[in-house]
C-alpha cells in the first residue's frame, strides 16, 4: 500500500487519522467523556510529564478530537493540527500563542469581521499592536516588518471581496526579513482541497471548520494546522490555558464524516459558482461580478497559480440603491439569507449589514468592501435552480 504521503487527496480525506478500535467498528466512536481513568496513582505523574501515552481530560486531548486532527493535518500537508470549538477560536488560540505584549501583527487590511475586530478593536486592550495592508502588493510588507512584528495574517480568498492574496510572495519577503515571524494564513474560503498554503511557504494554517471542512452547517468548529512545535503549544498554552475552547466529541465526529466528502462537495460548489459568475455577469442589474476565475478579476492569475478551482463564494454589486438590493434579495425563496457559507444550501447576505458589520464606513472603504455588496455562498444545488431563483428574483 502506498504510504500516507504518496496517497492522492480522496484517499486521504477517507482514511487518514483513522485508526483500527477495538470493537471494530469502521467510523471513529464519539468519545463522548469528559475525563479518563487512570489505572494507579503511580501511573498519573507519567501522564502529565507526557512519558506516557494516553488521555487525561477532553480540553487536553480525546480520541475523537485526534483522529480528525490528524486528518485535517494530513489534507493540508501539515505535521499536526489541533481542534477547536470555532473558527474564532483557532484564530484566537493561534495569536494567543503566538504573541505577547509589546508584539505587533502585520494583517491584511480585508478580513472577515469578527478577525478584524479582535486585531483591531480588542487587542490593544493586551499591549498588542496591530497594522493593516493592502497584501495585494507584497512590496508593501517591506517597509511594514519591524522587530516588533512577531505574526503576518490574511486570508486567501478574503472575506467577502475574493481578493487574491500571493501565499508564496508574502511568505518569501517575511521570511527573508525574518524567518522567526509566523506567516498564518485562514483557508477557510479554499478548503485544502483547493489550496495548502504550508505548502507555498505558510507556517500556520487556521481554519473555521463550520464552512467547507464540515459542509452541513450543523456546527460551529475550526482548526489549527502547523508544525508539531507550534501545534503542542497551542494545545498546552492557547487552548487549554487562554481561551479553553475545545470542540466537542459529537462535533468531531460531524467534521470527520463531512471531510470524506470533501473533494466531491469543493466540485459542485466550483462548478455551480462558475455557472451562477457566468448568469450574474450578464445580467442588466448587475454592475460588477467578485469571482477570482473571470479572467479579468485582480489576482486571477495568482489564483491559478495557487488554486486548484476558483471556489465556491460569489460577491455582486447591483445598479441598485441599497434598499433595492436588500428588496431583491428578499425576493429570493429557494436561497437562503443567512451568514455562514460553505454549506449545502445556497447562502445570500449584505457583509455590510451582517458579517462584517464591525467594519466603521470608512473602514469598510479602505478594505474595498462596497456598501451594496452582496455575497453568495453557492451551495449544491442544481444550477438552474439556484439561476432560476435569482432570475426571478432581480429585476429585469
Ligand atoms: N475565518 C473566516 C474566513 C470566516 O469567514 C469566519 C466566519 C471565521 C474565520 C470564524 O469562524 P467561526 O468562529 O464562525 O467558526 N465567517 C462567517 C461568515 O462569513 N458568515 O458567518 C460567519
Amino acid at each position: 500500500m502506498r504510504n500516507e504521503h504518496q496517497q492522492g487527496f480522496a484517499t486521504r480525506q477517507i482514511h487518514a487519522g483513522k485508526e483500527k478500535n477495538p470493537k471494530g467498528a469502521l467510523a471513529t466512536p464519539i468519545y463522548q467523556t469528559s475525563t479518563f481513568e487512570f489505572d494507579s496513582v503511580a501511573h498519573v505523574g507519567a501522564f502529565f510529564a507526557g512519558e506516557e501515552q494516553g488521555y487525561i481530560y477532553t480540553r487536553i486531548g480525546n480520541p475523537s478530537l485526534e483522529a480528525v486532527e490528524k486528518k485535517v493535518a494530513s489534507l493540508e500537508c501539515g505535521q499536526a493540527a489541533i481542534a477547536t470549538a470555532s473558527g474564532m477560536g483557532a484564530i484566537s488560540a493561534a495569536l494567543w500563542t503566538a504573541l505577547s505584549a509589546g508584539d505587533e501583527v502585520v494583517a491584511d487590511e480585508t478580513l472577515y469581521g469578527c478577525t478584524f475586530s479582535l486585531l483591531a478593536h480588542q487587542f490593544g486592550r493586551f499591549g498588542i499592536n496591530a497594522a493593516f495592508l493592502d497584501f495585494t502588493n507584497p512590496e508593501n510588507l517591506k517597509t511594514a516588518l519591524s522587530e516588533k512584528t512577531k505574526v503576518v495574517y490574511f486570508e486567501t480568498p478574503c472575506n467577502p471581496t475574493l481578493k487574491i492574496v500571493d501565499i508564496k510572495a508574502i511568505a518569501d519577503i517575511v521570511h527573508a526579513y525574518n524567518p522567526e515571524i509566523k506567516v498564518i494564513v485562514d483557508n477557510t474560503f479554499s478548503s485544502p482541497y483547493l489550496q495548502t498554503p504550508l505548502t507555498l511557504g505558510a507556517d500556520v494554517v487556521v481554519h473555521s471548520a463550520t464552512k467547507y471542512l464540515n459542509g452541513h452547517g450543523d456546527v460551529i468548529a475550526g482548526f489549527i494546522v502547523s508544525d508539531e512545535d507550534f501545534i503542542e503549544n497551542c494545545r498546552g498554552i492557547g487552548l487549554k490555558d487562554l481561551t479553553g475552547a475545545v470542540m466537542s466529541p459529537f462535533n468531531a465526529f460531524l467534521i470527520e464524516r463531512g471531510l470524506k466528502t470533501l473533494d466531491l462537495r469543493m466540485e459542485r460548489h466550483c462548478s455551480n459558482a462558475e455557472k451562477l459568475a457566468d448568469y450574474l455577469r450578464a445580467h442588466p442589474a448587475v454592475t460588477r461580478v467578485y469571482y477570482p476565475g473571470f479572467e479579468d478579476f485582480p489576482g486571477h492569475e495568482i489564483a491559478k497559480k495557487q488554486m486548484r478551482r476558483f471556489g465556491g463564494m460569489i460577491a455582486v454589486e447591483f445598479a441598485m440603491s441599497r434598499e433595492d438590493t436588500a428588496a431583491a434579495i428578499d425576493k429570493l425563496e429557494l436561497c437562503t439569507l443567512a451568514v455562514s457559507l460553505g454549506d449545502a444550501e445556497t447562502l445570500v447576505e449584505q457583509p455590510a449589514t451582517m458579517t462584517h458589520n464591525s467594519y466603521s464606513a470608512e473602514e469598510l472603504k479602505a478594505a474595498g468592501i462596497p456598501e451594496s455588496l452582496v455575497r453568495i455562498s453557492v451551495g449544491l444545488e442544481d444550477a438552474e435552480d439556484i439561476i432560476a431563483d435569482f432570475d426571478r428574483a432581480l429585476p429585469k
